[in-house]
């Protein structure tokens, strides 16, 4: 099936939607496929195929999905909204064996691969913090972990150094400096998972993909107004939320920059991540947390830096690429980001604590 032609079965899966009478490919994910649907009278759905190899379990994850998006529209009406199948199911599955499912479409707003502006970034962060904040009294016990150990920097380190010694694409003598860059940084790994085992910092429902793009903002006002891409919302540390908002606003470049030198630390875009994140979240923190917000975005860039690396070294099977070295590129512009992070330590905990008063 060419990755861009939609099933027919599925434009009569969802009778809730209406006749569809339009489907356009959409979006940047590395992961999911997704599509705009049109239906008679006008009224647009986003439709998407749930990636069954990285999410083992689509029950849970639409359990976790359909709880979450119902507790946050009660308390802010623009956010998803899933549209049943037939029966009343959160998802279907076509002859295929694939999961897909069905939101209606936020009207008026768009997303950022990019920021531009810091604006941008402050509401991406004031969006993301009041997710964690909002999700903080979900009822009916603990979220499924949709991918188990997700942020989980030991294992993905171990994963990594696993992959260089099965080297089963012969990629690793090519990309030894990679490697040793990757090495010399493994304590790092342990630093959060250390805080939360003794009790330093706590387990929250986090997003756990909190990228510039997964928040739409406001076409008008350009206030952020809902927060997208649902499938890895589980338990997991307000940090690696933080963390991975630093890494993809604060880089002036985009996430496979080929030139690592274009990769520069914007010190004013994280300044705005910290304004907006403190404004809705400041009240779920405790000042280990707060202490630890510049070196979060080190550690998401490094974590996910180690991700592309293994995924080069394995054959690039887990994220979509769409040239060669795609996923070497994505290595080595992390890594440039974790040098930047790592020079401007001093200036970015000083922005924190200016800010927020010292910890
Ligand atoms: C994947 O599919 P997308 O682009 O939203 C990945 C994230 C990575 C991101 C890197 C389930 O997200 O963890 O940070 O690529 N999602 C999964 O761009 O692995
Ligand atoms: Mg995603």
């Amino acid at each position: 099936m060419p990755p861009e032609i939609l099933p027919p079965e599925l434009a009569a899966a969802f009778p809730a939607a209406g006749r569809i009478v339009a489907a356009q490919p959409s979006g940047h994910g590395h992961i999911n496929r997704t599509f705009v649907l049109t239906a008679e009278g006008g009224a647009r759905f986003v439709l998407q195929q749930i990636n069954g190899r990285v999410f083992r379990r689509i029950p849970e994850l639409m359990e976790n999905i359909r709880r979450v998006t119902t507790h946050l529209r009660a308390k802010s009406p623009r956010g998803l909204e899933l549209v049943p199948a037939r029966d009343g199911a959160v998802f279907v599955r076509d002859s295929a064996g694939e999961a897909w499912r069905l939101y209606r479409f936020i009207a008026g707003a768009h997303t950022v691969d990019q920021a531009t502006d810091p604006a941008q970034a402050r509401e991406t962060a004031r969006a993301f913090g009041a997710f964690q904040a909002q999700l903080a009294d979900l009822p009916g016990g603990r979220l499924h972990e949709t991918i188990p150990d997700f942020h989980h920097t030991r294992r993905r380190f171990d994963a990594f150094a696993a992959a260089v010694v099965a080297d089963p694409c012969n990629r690793a003598a090519a990309v030894r400096a990679e490697i040793a860059f990757a090495a010399a940084r493994e304590a790092d790994a342990d630093r959060l998972l250390g805080l939360l085992a003794r009790g330093e910092i706590r387990e929250r429902i986090t997003h756990n993909d909190t990228k510039l793009n997964n928040v739409m903002l406001d076409d008008a006002t350009g206030r952020g107004v809902a927060v997208v891409d649902l499938d890895t919302v589980m338990p997991g540390l307000s940090l690696y939320d933080f963390g991975d908002m630093v890494r993809t606003s604060v880089a002036a470049a985009a996430e496979d920059e080929p030139d690592p030198a274009r990769v520069e630390v914007r010190l004013p875009f994280f300044r705005a991540l910290v304004e907006g994140y403190l404004e809705t979240a400041a009240g779920l923190l405790n000042a280990t947390e707060r202490a630890h917000l510049a070196f979060a975005g080190r550690l998401l860039a490094y974590e996910q830096g180690l991700r592309f690396l293994t995924d080069y070294l394995q054959g690039d099977t887990y994220y979509r690429i769409h040239r060669p070295a795609q996923n070497l590129d994505r290595t080595r512009a992390q890594f440039a980001l974790v040098r930047g992070l790592q020079t401007q330590e001093v200036a970015l905990d000083r922005i924190v604590s200016e800010i927020h008063g010292s910890p």
